[in-house]
């Protein structure tokens, strides 16, 4: 059986993905303040292996070479992410000038190598000191990242053509804040949702200040995937509701129809209507994040049931994550699904219609730890490409993808046990070597240009 053909036209925009703490290293240098991720990291038991982000990939003395590679590569776009404690080491006042100049050195290196920079503000790496005023809970840090971006836009706006705010919002409450996984290792249960607010309008208030700054083509990076109940019960379905709304409509529906699904703006702090109005400040593009979907059901009571990836919930929940049995799996254990990512777009498309602007899949990949010879990436690959394509047949204006991730990196609390690269690392040595997958990809891109 020969399928035919993967390809698309011309205008696509074709990109990789990396963030700031997992790949640049360097985390004393440079005038660099330390961020969550650093503390994190050094708290025994959180990391696997105790593993950190402190060498990496060695990206802030090597970027030179992971360009070259991208240009080699033949990608449009690079999205990568602005480390805020290297911008501003506490957070507040002044930039550091070194960690403005590093990314000035990595924007022009971009630009002279045909590559279109496209800089997340936010990948997860809060600097402490704004952690320890009470980071996201804090309605505070609200005004200190819109500050930020202004700092940013300040300084390149008249040269990064795509911006991004912040990456999944989702995430961060709920494995920084409300389960603890991830930095800063808060376990506040329902209490973390503000932290889902004070991201949102954060979003919002840097939006606005890229523009006043002279930015513009601007969106967020968000994280959806479908919640599948676990059965036709009418328990199971109501549970898988619930996480529904908690998971992908508490974080799309605010930037996008400037609400919070029913009953959960209540739940909210502040002038909740006021900061609505700042939240859905319109955007030029959604940037969609998809990896795989969730099985969801009522809660058991049976330890044994729930599929937490080791990572214990807070009891009492109304509803329980079930593993999703009879799909082929990643390394790190999630689900190979492509209906699921063709699902979560036209579900985008019904739901908010007319005002859904363009999208962008701004990651989407998966942890196969076979070095370089990763045929199964290029499955997962063409599999989830081909769902794209179809639903971009079916008129929904999808107009580039952004493979995660161009380089083997720190996987948070997974450490450097999996491996999302088209660019084996050894970490030993810092060499990069492409895999089968990168050689693929190249022939996507230009196979899809003529
Ligand atoms: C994303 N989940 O994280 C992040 O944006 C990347 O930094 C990360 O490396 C990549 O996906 C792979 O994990 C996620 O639990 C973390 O569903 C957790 C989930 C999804 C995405």
């Amino acid at each position: 059986m020969t399928a035919e053909p993967l390809a698309f036209g011309p205008d696509f925009r074709w990109g990789v993905s990396t963030s700031a703490y997992q790949i640049e290293g360097a985390v004393t240098e440079g005038g660099r303040g330390p961020s969550t991720w650093d503390t994190f990291c050094a708290e025994p038991g959180r990391v696997l292996d105790g593993d950190t982000g402190a060498v990496a990939c060695d990206h802030y003395y090597r970027y030179a070479e992971d360009v070259a590679l991208m240009r080699d590569l033949g990608v449009d776009v690079y999205r990568f992410s602005f480390s805020w404690p290297r911008i501003q080491p506490s957070g507040a006042g002044p930039a550091n000038a070194a960690g403005l100049d590093f990314y000035d050195r990595l924007i022009d290196s971009l630009l002279a190598a045909g590559i279109q920079p496209a800089p997340t503000l936010f990948h997860w790496d809060t600097p402490q000191a704004l952690e320890d005023a009470g980071g996201w809970t804090s309605r505070d840090i609200t005004s200190r990242f819109a500050d930020y971006a202004t700092i940013l836009a300040g300084r390149f706006a008249d040269r990064v053509p795509m911006w991004m705010t912040i990456n999944e919002p989702v995430v961060l409450t709920l494995l920084g804040y409300a389960v603890g996984g991830h930095a800063p290792g808060r376990s506040l249960g329902f209490e973390a949702l503000p932290v889902a607010h004070h991201q949102l309008l954060a979003h919002g208030r840097a939006v606005q200040a890229l523009r006043a700054g002279g930015a513009s083509n601007i969106g967020i990076a968000s994280n959806h995937a479908p919640t599948w109940p676990a059965s036709d019960s009418p328990e199971d379905v109501e549970a898988a509701g619930l996480y529904d709304n908690l998971v992908n409509w508490l974080f799309a529906d605010p930037v996008l129809l400037g609400e919070y699904p029913s009953g959960m703006g209540e739940a909210m702090p502040g002038p909740v209507a006021e900061d609505l109005s700042v939240i859905s400040t319109p955007l030029d593009w959604f940037g969609l994040n998809h990896y795989a979907p969730v099985l969801v059901g009522a809660p058991t009571g049976d330890p044994d049931t729930a599929a937490t990836d080791g990572i214990p919930l807070p009891p009492g929940l109304p509803f329980e994550p079930r593993p999703l049995e009879g799909y082929p799996k990643t390394d790190f254990g999630w689900p190979v699904v492509p209906d699921a990512f063709a699902e979560i777009l036209r579900t985008f498309k019904t739901r908010y219609g007319d005002r859904l602007p363009p999208i962008y899949i701004t990651e989407n990949g998966c942890a196969i730890n076979d070095g370089v010879d990763d045929q199964r990436r290029i499955d997962y690959l063409d599999g989830y490409l081909r769902a794209l394509k179809q639903v971009i047949a079916d008129d929904i204006d999808v107009r580039g993808y952004f493979q995660w991730s161009l380089l083997d990196n720190f996987e948070w609390s997974a450490g450097y046990s999996q491996r999302f690269g088209l660019v084996h690392v050894d970490y030993k040595t810092q060499q990069r070597t492409p895999k089968a997958s990168y050689h693929w990809y190249r022939d996507l891109i230009t196979q899809s240009r003529k």
